[in-house]
């Protein structure tokens, strides 16, 4: 049984063998230490940077910004904390979030409990103390009982191979893993790589100096204004004095995030009156556009009369010609079937005389030189080579560490043909290890927020329940595991997100088989209540018992 005990020390022995071992020093790792310390257990977070902030730490790109608002993009677990805090923009920045998560963890006295600047190379389950071995990359080793992976869904960043690209001797950045002093662009003869919600933020900020700026784009992205703007005193006051009763709806909206909820269906309006709702939207700015109707992603006419509209206003803004076709997202693409992006002058820079396009399914890059790239048609010089090209998502963090579960057997191998977890939370065959807004959670679709608060909560009370009932081992069953994401890609199934070939997606390695749906789209609310509900009936699906059940039986023969 778990023992209660004094929460560890940085630096003392007793962090060797702690009750709970948390990977990760972002906004979960940083609540699962809080949460977890409160519930009485030791703790350790072990983290690979220099500092805390994960995704807010490594994501320093010019421009960069959260697309949830600020007054939801913010811890809810203390009143005091929501109360004090003054954010200062309705988007808040990636100094200003980093500036909070520094602020949560001085003022809940976290950082004792993180050791940075080292990484975890190995955690191997050993059935005979069931406990987790976990070796950082310094050689030293730790035991826990419990393992919390809180290594984020969109932190290890992903540079495609191209040929030749050691061979460039300019300055190659990726968005994800950005210096910490920063870059100066001034005069520079710049490429980019890559049009998502990095590259479309990156974009306008890096044209305002470079003295050349080519986009080199792969698939044209649905973006709309994020009409970003200082916060007003009134504003911060109403969220205030009401964010108990907020944050509880909140928790249980569809993707945690509050929006206008258009209650009509598309289908239903007028075409004059869509237009109109979509413009006053547009105006307002933000992803609450795909709110305009309740059907934009169950009906396909619906959501193609959104994309229509993006369509529309890129036709508008872009004066080019040719850029603007480019720059058009194909009508086969469903609105939301990628993450929506939200812009600050995204496509207005196309409109400058520095900024050039290349559509590289069109001209492919052939491969990167000394002095520069080359794609079928062209040759550019450059300085410097921005990638904007993503992460290894959602399961990459995870899979470069090598996970060893019962008897042996690797993450990697059982994950081979696409990852599989039960309530999104563990893994059949690895007691004890949970993940936070894991494969088969609603994460990356939702207000990640409102998820790692879910997730930590959950985790907490299971491990509260389970010191209660003495018992020190809980394992999902493969069953309940297959069916979870059975169900999981049966729901999307009727979402746009089939339709698009996005990072949400993921298959085989060898691509032999179809591809499936990575998250659980039924939205935070319903997917709340089940969790919930598997608590209160002791945990259905999970077997849960003194240790590793295999011992049990032995120690019953003997
Ligand atoms: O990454 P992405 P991201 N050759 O994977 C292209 C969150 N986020 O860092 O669309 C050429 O979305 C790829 O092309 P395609 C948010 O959840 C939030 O931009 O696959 N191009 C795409 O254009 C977001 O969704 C915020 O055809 C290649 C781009 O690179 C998530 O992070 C800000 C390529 C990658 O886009 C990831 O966003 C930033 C190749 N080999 C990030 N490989 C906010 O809160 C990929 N691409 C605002």
């Amino acid at each position: 049984m778990i023992k209660k005990s004094q929460a560890t020390e940085e630096g003392s022995d007793s962090e060797l063998n702690v009750d709970a071992i948390i990977i990760g020093a972002g906004f979960a790792g940083l609540l699962a230490l809080y949460k977890l310390r409160q519930a009485g257990l030791t703790v350790l977070a072990l983290e690979a940077s220099d500092s805390i902030g994960g995704v807010w730490n490594w994501n320093r790109y010019p421009g960069a910004r959260c697309d949830v608002e600020s007054m939801q993009y913010s811890y809810s677990f203390s009143e005091e904390l929501q109360q004090e805090w003054e954010w200062s923009e309705r988007y808040a920045t990636q100094p200003e979030i980093l500036r909070y998560i520094e602020h949560v963890a001085d003022r809940f006295d976290l950082n004792r409990h993180v050791r940075l600047n080292t990484r975890v190379v190995s955690a191997t389950y050993k059935e005979h103390e069931n406990a987790w071995k976990i070796q950082t990359h310094e050689g030293r080793e730790i035991r826990a009982r419990f393992c919390i992976m809180a290594t984020g869904c969109l932190s290890a960043a992903r540079i495609p191979e191209f040929p030749g690209k050691d061979r460039f001797k300019g300055d190659i950045l990726h968005t994800g893993h950005w210096p910490k002093s920063g870059y100066d662009f001034t005069g520079k003869n710049v490429a980019v790589i890559g049009t998502g919600s990095s590259g479309i933020q990156a974009i306008p900020m890096i044209a305002r100096t470079a003295r050349s700026l080519t986009v080199l784009q792969r698939t044209a992205t649905y973006s709309v204004p994020a009409r970003n703007r200082m916060l007003d005193e009134a504003e911060k006051r109403a969220w205030k004095d009401n964010y108990a009763q907020l944050r509880e709806t909140a928790r249980y909206a569809p993707s945690g995030t509050l929006y206008e909820f258009g209650e009509r269906t598309a289908e239903e309006t007028s075409l004059q009156e869509q237009a109109a709702e979509f413009e006053k939207r547009w105006t307002k700015g933000g992803p609450g556009f795909l709110r305009a109707f309740s059907d934009i992603s169950s009906s396909p006419i619906a959501n193609k009369a959104a994309g229509d509209f993006i369509r529309a206003k890129i036709a508008d803004i872009v004066q080019d010609p040719e850029k603007r076709r480019l720059l058009t997202p194909a009508i086969t693409l469903p609105v939301g079937s990628k993450r929506i992006c939200v812009d600050t002058g995204y496509f207005e820079t196309f409109n400058r005389s520095n900024v050039d396009l290349i559509d590289i399914r069109d001209d492919p890059i052939k491969g990167i030189e000394e002095n520069g790239l080359s794609t079928q048609k062209r040759k550019l010089d450059l300085d410097c080579i921005v990638f904007a090209t993503g992460f290894d998502v959602i399961v990459g963090s995870l899979m470069k560490i090598d996970i060893k579960g019962i008897a042996g057997r690797t993450l990697k191998g059982k994950w081979k043909n696409g990852p599989g977890t039960y309530l999104g939370l563990m893994v059949a065959g690895f007691p004890n290890l949970f993940l936070v807004t894991g494969p088969g959670s609603p994460s990356v679709l939702t207000n990640m927020m409102v998820s790692i608060e879910q997730h930590i909560e959950w985790i907490t009370a299971c491990l509260q329940t389970m010191r209660q009932q003495g018992k020190n081992y809980i394992e999902p069953e493969e069953a309940a595991e297959s069916k979870w994401m059975d169900d999981a890609n049966s729901l999307a199934e009727t979402m746009p997100f089939l339709r698009a070939n996005s990072w949400y997606m993921a298959g085989p390695e060898s691509g032999s088989s179809p591809r499936r749906f990575m998250l659980y789209s039924g939205g935070v609310g319903t997917y709340r209540e089940i969790c919930d509900r598997v608590a209160q009936q002791n945990y259905p699906g999970f077997k849960i018992c003194d240790r590793h059940p295999v011992l049990d039986v032995a120690a019953d023969l003997s």
